[in-house]
């Protein structure tokens, strides 16, 4: 995601993690405003493009090498490069975050890291190997040439929220938590966070990837990759889109909340 996803993703978890949490997550990353996960949210991605950052680069995403539209499909073996992946870091920056003998700063970063990579966990061409995940997908959005990847990461969601900033962000997240405390996400709440285990990193980011890979095939490019370029995606591609992006947004947020829950329960 860009960072609106980001910010949006880091907020539905600030409405639903414990006030153990809130306190732990606040002293740890300095800041004790209401904005204390939502401002690292997108940290991640301006770390990776610095020389000292270049490493983290491949844990933005996982190549699942699958056939969309007729078949998709992730493999940690298969799709999980030697120089890591997502699902790796997901599972490695847990692990740091549990241990109390790195240094603040290390648990700091392994904080940033985790709350960054649960959301783009959730774009589901981060979870796909086709085409470099869409970016190598040339398409047209409200008459500007760009890519289906950035076309998921940043037009989609900004047409969804209404803008870019923050601000426009934590409203789209008090709209997404309404519909998990109350609205049509209530009955499926409780088994998004079915299975989480913070032990086993790599399983429950595999099962995420893989809920995410398979909107590949059904969403993002259902009738396959050149019926994508005989439209404007701004239109009826968006409308058909968007129910799938809240979906991923809200799902991915209230993970987050509970997974920092459990690092935190467990410290
Ligand atoms: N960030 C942003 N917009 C904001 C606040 C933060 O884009 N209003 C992003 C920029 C960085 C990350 O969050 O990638 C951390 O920001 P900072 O270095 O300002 O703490
Ligand atoms: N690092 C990491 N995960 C690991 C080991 C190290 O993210 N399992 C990070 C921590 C430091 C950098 O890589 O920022 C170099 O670590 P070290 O000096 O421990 O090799
Ligand atoms: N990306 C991806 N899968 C890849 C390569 C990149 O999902 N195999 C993502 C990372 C960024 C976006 O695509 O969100 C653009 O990447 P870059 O800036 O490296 O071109
Ligand atoms: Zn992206
Ligand atoms: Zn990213």
């Amino acid at each position: 995601w860009g960072a609106l996803g980001h910010y949006a993703v880091a907020y539905v978890a600030t409405n639903f993690v414990t006030s153990s949490t809130k306190s732990y997550m606040q002293d740890l990353l300095g800041d004790t405003t209401t904005d204390y996960l939502a401002s690292v949210a997108a940290w991640a991605d301006s770390y990776r493009y610095t020389s000292a950052g270049k490493f983290s680069e491949p844990f933005h995403f996982i190549d699942a090498h699958d056939s969309p539209p007729s078949s998709c499909g992730v493999s940690y073996s298969r799709d999980c490069g030697s120089s890591g992946c997502i699902v790796s870091a997901i599972s490695n920056y847990t692990s740091r975050l549990l241990t109390t003998s790195l240094s603040k700063s290390e648990r700091q970063i392994a904080a940033k890291m985790l709350i960054h990579f649960l959301g783009d966990i959730g774009q589901p061409l981060h979870c796909e190997n086709l085409d470099v995940g869409g970016n190598d997908i040339s398409v047209t959005y409200s008459g500007s040439s760009t890519n289906l990847h950035s076309v998921w990461d940043t037009a989609i969601p900004e047409e969804i929220a209404g803008g870019s900033t923050m601000s426009v962000a934590k409203t789209w997240a008090a709209d997404l938590t309404e519909e998990i405390k109350s609205g049509s996400y209530k009955s499926s709440a409780a088994q998004w966070i079915s299975g989480l285990s913070i032990t086993n990193g790599q399983s429950s980011a595999l099962t995420w990837a893989s809920e995410s890979n398979a909107q590949v095939c059904t969403v993002v490019m259902p009738d396959g990759v050149d019926a994508l370029q005989s439209e404007d995606l701004s239109g009826s591609y968006t409308t058909a889109a968007t129910p799938t992006v809240n979906l991923q947004i809200a799902k991915q947020g209230y993970r987050l909340a509970k997974w920092l829950d459990a690092i935190v329960a467990a410290l």
